[in-house]
């Protein structure tokens, strides 16, 4: 079978680049190029390209999968996105990345590259545990082995906070201006945090070099939404059958998407409104309804999913009984929410509730389950705070973090980087009853209001207890 190239004669239907992708030369340098990247930020950039022309190439760069890069290379770069909801499918090839290059084949290229005068921005899509986020400070976490890498080698890093410090650096020697950092992981105030980061790693190795990034650099917080689950065999065969060609880098998506943007660039940024990007002033209020409804409610279902043994988000959705349970989440979750500029938060969460019902989109509970520790403190924790410092109960976050720990405590697999510690906790808690609060006492875990709330902790025993 044919595979999907520049040479490919696409049917006329099916949607494809409109621009000279032959002129196309790079502009954005983007790390972590999994499915999320691919069905978001690179179409808002080929939708840009094809309304305003520009060097806004995307050079990908994954940081661990070499068979990624190798087949984006097979490829021309060229790949399917499918987008799928009840009223049927619609594929399109995305031309935008120009270069893909595999971190750990070829950091020397990556380097290169984020000194490259021509890249204006640097995206990131890495997920929440790569950034080496210290739970406690906030900080960088000197423990996390990638981190503790780059700290020693800063000129031959492995990490992302160590590739943007030392690509910094590079063009500080020589003299360049900065480029932009644009974090599009699901991280309050992302930003914020990944400028914290790097200025960390920079002064471990010279202040001068942390000065200049904290007077030079822009690190705009964005919120991206678009529900793209992991490609699965079938992902595959359904893109052959509409493109006609093999497409081993294909990826289905909702139709639904959505990214804002802070407007604080160091210098060029595409237009990426012309996919429909929204760049406003502050992204706070557009992040904390996405990341309190949306992804807490994610949460929610994928370990209602897990406990029911319901493998994909839709098939928890087709039970009744826990629609009931989301929306009583989502209602508590909106409670705890200023009002969002241009939002009508009713419709927006009956929105969440069709989009996790989407019949045709197959996103595995287990997936969403992963990484509760590092995910749950702004899906559930921090929302709970709020939610008591409002005079509430917070019993519904009470409730979904019960379902966490049921969830802990029955799986046969826990896929978290804090896996052992919190199976630990859990353990110990059986064991000593209700007394105990080691697992609340987890450091970085939840917030101290929340250690030190005696019936919100109760609730959550009480909780749990009935669940089992
Ligand atoms: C999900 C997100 O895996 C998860 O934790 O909640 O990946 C979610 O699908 C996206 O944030 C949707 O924009």
């Amino acid at each position: 079978m044919e595979r999907l190239s520049a040479r490919t004669q696409l049917h006329d239907l099916i949607e494809s680049p409109s621009y000279d992708r032959q002129a196309l030369k790079p502009g954005i340098v983007h790390i972590g190029l999994g499915a999320f990247h691919r069905a978001h930020q690179a179409i808002y950039t080929d939708a840009a390209l094809a309304h305003a022309f520009g060097s806004w190439g995307i050079v990908g760069v994954s940081l661990r999968s070499m068979e990624i890069a190798q087949d984006m290379r097979a490829q021309n770069c060229l790949y399917s996105v499918v987008a799928r909801d009840r009223s049927g499918d619609s594929v399109r090839v995305v031309g935008s990345i120009v270069e893909a290059l595999a971190a750990n084949e070829d950091g020397k290229t990556v380097l290169a590259r984020l000194a490259d005068p021509a890249i204006h921005i640097v995206t990131l899509t890495v997920s929440e545990k790569a950034y080496g986020i210290d739970p406690v400070n906030g900080g960088l976490d000197h423990a996390h082995p990638a981190i503790a890498h780059d700290l020693k080698s800063p000129i031959s890093p492995v990490s992302v906070v160590g590739y943007l410090t030392e690509g910094l650096a590079r063009r500080r020697a020589a003299g360049l201006p900065p480029f932009t950092v644009l974090c599009c992981d699901n991280l309050p105030s992302n930003g914020r945090i990944v400028r914290r980061l790097v200025i960390e790693m920079a002064a471990a190795r010279d202040p001068a070099l942390a000065e200049w990034i904290s007077e030079t650099v822009s690190f705009p917080c964005s919120m991206v939404d678009r529900i793209v689950p992991a490609a699965t065999a079938e992902t595959r065969v359904r893109a052959e059958k509409l493109l006609g060609v093999e497409d081993r880098l294909s990826i289905e998506a909702e139709t639904f998407s959505q990214w804002v943007i802070e407007d604080d660039f160091v210098g060029e940024r595409p237009a990426w409104e012309a996919g429909g990007a929204l760049f406003v002033e502050n992204v706070e209020p557009y992040e904390k309804m996405k990341l309190r409804l949306l992804n807490g409610s994610h949460s929610l279902i994928a370990y209602l999913g897990q406990l029911q043994k319901l493998e994909f988000v839709r098939d928890v959705m087709a039970v009744p009984e826990n629609v009931a349970l989301v929306r009583r989440h989502m209602q508590a979750a909106v409670r705890t929410l200023d009002p969002v500029p241009g939002i009508d938060l009713a419709h927006y969460m009956d929105q969440l509730v069709e989009r996790f019902a989407n019949p045709a989109i197959a996103h595995r509970t287990q997936q969403i389950a992963m990484d509760g520790s590092q995910k749950l403190p702004q899906r559930l924790f921090q929302p709970a705070v709020d939610a008591l410092s409002g005079g509430e109960d917070a019993a519904e976050f009470a409730f979904a973090t019960a379902v966490w720990i049921a969830y802990l405590k029955q799986a046969e697999t826990v896929d978290d980087p804090r896996a052992k510690e919190l199976l630990k906790a859990v353990a110990e808690e059986m064991a000593a009853g209700d007394e105990t609060v080691s697992f609340f006492a987890m450091p970085g875990l939840f917030p101290s209001e929340l250690q030190a709330n005696r019936a919100w902790r109760e609730q959550v025993k009480s909780l749990l207890k009935s669940l089992q």
